[in-house]
């Protein structure tokens, strides 16, 4: 049995768990059809997702067609969750990449296809909703041609087009059309089509499997998830045209971690895609992963649970398991050799406070955010003064998402602030101050302090460290310092969290048996404000990556907006029937060009984006 392990991506409502459910039921894997609608679907099965119709989390489900076992994985399409999809791509054999009849081309898509083809993943385009009023063919493909890529070939076309009567039919074998696309990247087809002899059927095939696989060509089908038209010829071409996972010599397993999810009581699930090797329940694994500052973590722990996506056994090479066992394994872990660093997201652009609707539940609920943040990539949290906890965010959808799953999973009612842009503090130079018991500023602290603040790499987050020889203070002390250096750089010079900072300590003493933690809690901010004013900080801002497509006279009311939002250009192309816009602007002022965009464009400018990171704030 070979294994293929295919994504279903694309933007939001295209009908990616439609599409999943539907191939699911076709194949045997479910014994009733579920609905969007009916929040009945096999991979929304989230309380959440049910309810509000839309996939916030990725989730693996098999069926089997002849002697292949198809794992889907159904992505989110909203942007705020576009983080699980990264996560997703990195195990994927192939993909799927939808778009509706109707809607088209989307920004969204445009990003995913953009993404696929630079990692070579083989892909087809899945034409969906052939049956809705509005469904448009062959004007859909020249736009997919001239939007997402001109590499795009139909295998099918559609009868009753926008009808529930629609159906599809194959095309003929030696279709024009298909040694036209095929001679663009294939040299052999090429000189075929252009010297002769003309390829005969059997050459295209071959050339269309050699080019869907390499990710230089793809094809595409129409089709219905809801009336289930082109499904058969979308399995009989994935499990034909993509390759199956490689199935590895036995030996060390090696394997990647692309989700967890809470388990039963405290445990974690995760699902793990195996590429060489072979897991079996009970095993001892081992799981690596680098951390920001450099430092390689390591966690171990015996298999409690093990099940293996398809069928029963030990997991094997190619297929995904989802096993608890390991404590604080988290997304991106690597089981065996750690070879190159995961991909890193930049964080979230967006911060909020969250405080319980009622007060006795604030420790419940803060308890209840690091619970979650510690399972989930897509969302950081940290404690702030009174109760409060801050979260980092990469939408509004998300924190309503959050706001449900607070009072339905933990009984909270949870307030947030309206969110704000977040802006970070970085150490501009090297400060160094200290402090000498029992007199300070008026206030007595038993203890001696001395502290040096200077950039540390970025990425790193605030490490502290030593020049003290460990053992000089009591351990209770250190900890009591360390833990007020942290607590204090959450707000900076400018009330920004301060980031990427080196703490040293560099002088210590105490009086036994009068000093307490308490005095070195309550020095070290003195002493380390004193050391930060010293080495000053400088303040960033979050930026965004943008893209945008606008009609062709929008061009220049969009761009002198975009111009007036300090936006930076980094390529304006198109200019047929639409201009596409790329660059990197504030975050703060993503939210301004997306509300003018409508008014400058008759409502048919599109906007996509997503954090870049940050930049050195140059003017409020
Ligand atoms: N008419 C028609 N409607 C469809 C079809 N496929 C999906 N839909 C509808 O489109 C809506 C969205 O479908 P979903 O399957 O949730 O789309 P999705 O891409 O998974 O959405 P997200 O996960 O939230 O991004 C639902 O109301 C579906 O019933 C189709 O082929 N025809
Ligand atoms: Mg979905």
């Amino acid at each position: 049995m070979h294994t293929l392990n295919i994504g279903i991506l694309a933007h939001v409502d295209a009908g990616k768990t439609s599409l999943t459910e539907r191939l699911l039921f076709d194949h045997g894997a479910i014994d009733r059809l579920g609905s969007i609608d009916a929040g009945d679907t096999r991979t929304d099965d989230g309380a959440i997702e049910r309810q509000r119709g839309i996939t916030i989390r990725s989730a693996v489900a098999a069926f089997t067609a002849g002697d292949t076992q198809v794992n889907l994985i159904d992505t989110p399409g909203h942007s705020d969750f576009i983080a699980e999809v990264e996560r997703a791509l990195e195990v994927l054999d192939g993909a799927v990449l939808l778009l509706s009849a109707v809607e088209g081309v989307q920004a969204q898509t445009r990003v995913l296809m953009r993404t696929l083809r630079r990692l070579r993943l083989p892909t087809l385009v899945f034409v969906n909703k052939i049956d809705r009023a509005g469904a448009r063919a062959e004007d859909l493909v020249a736009d997919i041609r001239r939007r997402l890529t001109p590499h795009v070939v139909p295998l099918t076309d559609v009868t009753g087009l926008g009808t529930r009567g629609a159906r599809v039919l194959p095309r003929p074998p030696g279709d024009p059309q298909l040694a036209e696309a095929l001679a663009e990247v294939d040299p052999d087809i090429l000189t075929a089509v252009v010297d002769g002899p003309h390829p005969t059927p059997d050459d295209l095939r071959k050339a269309l499997a050699t080019r869907t696989a390499d990710g230089s060509l793809h094809p595409l089908l129409f089709g219905s998830a809801l009336g289930g038209q082109g499904v058969t010829e979308l399995v009989e071409h994935l499990v034909r045209l993509i390759p199956p996972a490689p199935t590895g010599p036995p030996g060390t397993p090696r394997g990647t971690v692309f989700a967890v999810r809470p388990g039963p009581g405290r445990e974690r699930t995760a699902y793990l895609r195996l590429y060489d090797g072979e897991v079996a329940p009970h095993q001892r694994l081992t799981f690596r992963r680098h951390e920001a500052d450099g430092r390689t973590v390591e966690v171990s722990g015996r298999v409690t649970r093990l099940d293996v996506i398809g069928h029963p056994g030990p997991l094997t090479a190619g297929n995904i398991g989802a096993l608890t066992g390991p404590k604080d394994i988290r997304v991106g872990d690597r089981l065996g050799e750690l070879t190159e660093r995961a991909p890193q997201f930049a964080p979230p652009t967006l911060e909020t406070v969250v405080r319980a609707r009622r007060p006795e539940q604030a420790a419940g609920l803060r308890s209840a955010l690091l619970t979650l943040a510690d399972q989930d990539p897509l969302l950081h949290a940290r404690p702030a003064a009174s109760g409060a906890t801050v979260l980092l965010l990469y939408g509004e959808v998300q924190k309503e998402v959050l706001a449900a799953t607070l009072v339905q999973d933990f009984g909270i009612e949870a307030d947030f602030e309206p969110s704000r842009v977040r802006f970070l503090e970085r150490p501009a130079g090297t400060g160094e101050a200290w402090d000498e018991f029992p007199w300070h500023d008026r206030v007595r602290y038993w203890a001696t302090i001395g502290l040096r603040v200077e950039p540390g790499e970025r990425g790193s987050g605030g490490i502290f460290a030593y020049e003290t020889e460990l053992g000089a203070l009591p351990r209770a002390f250190h900890q009591a310092i360390e833990d007020t250096v942290h607590a204090t750089l959450l707000s900076g010079l400018h009330d920004a969290p301060v980031t990427d900072y080196r703490v040293t300590l560099t002088r210590s003493g105490y009086a036994a048996p009068i000093s307490t933690a308490a005095d070195f809690r309550g020095l070290t901010p003195i002493v380390l404000r004193r050391a930060l004013r010293l080495a000053r900080t400088r303040l960033y801002e979050p930026y965004v990556a943008f893209e945008t497509e606008v009609p062709l006279d929008a061009l220049a009311p969009v761009t002198a907006h975009l111009a007036s939002c300090r936006a930076e250009f980094a390529g304006t192309t198109g200019g047929v029937d639409t201009w596409l816009i790329t660059g990197e602007l504030p975050a703060r002022r993503g939210r301004d060009v997306e509300t003018a965009l409508p008014g400058l464009t008759h409502g048919e400018g599109m906007w996509w984006s997503r954090p870049s990171g940050d930049r050195e704030l140059r003017s409020r």
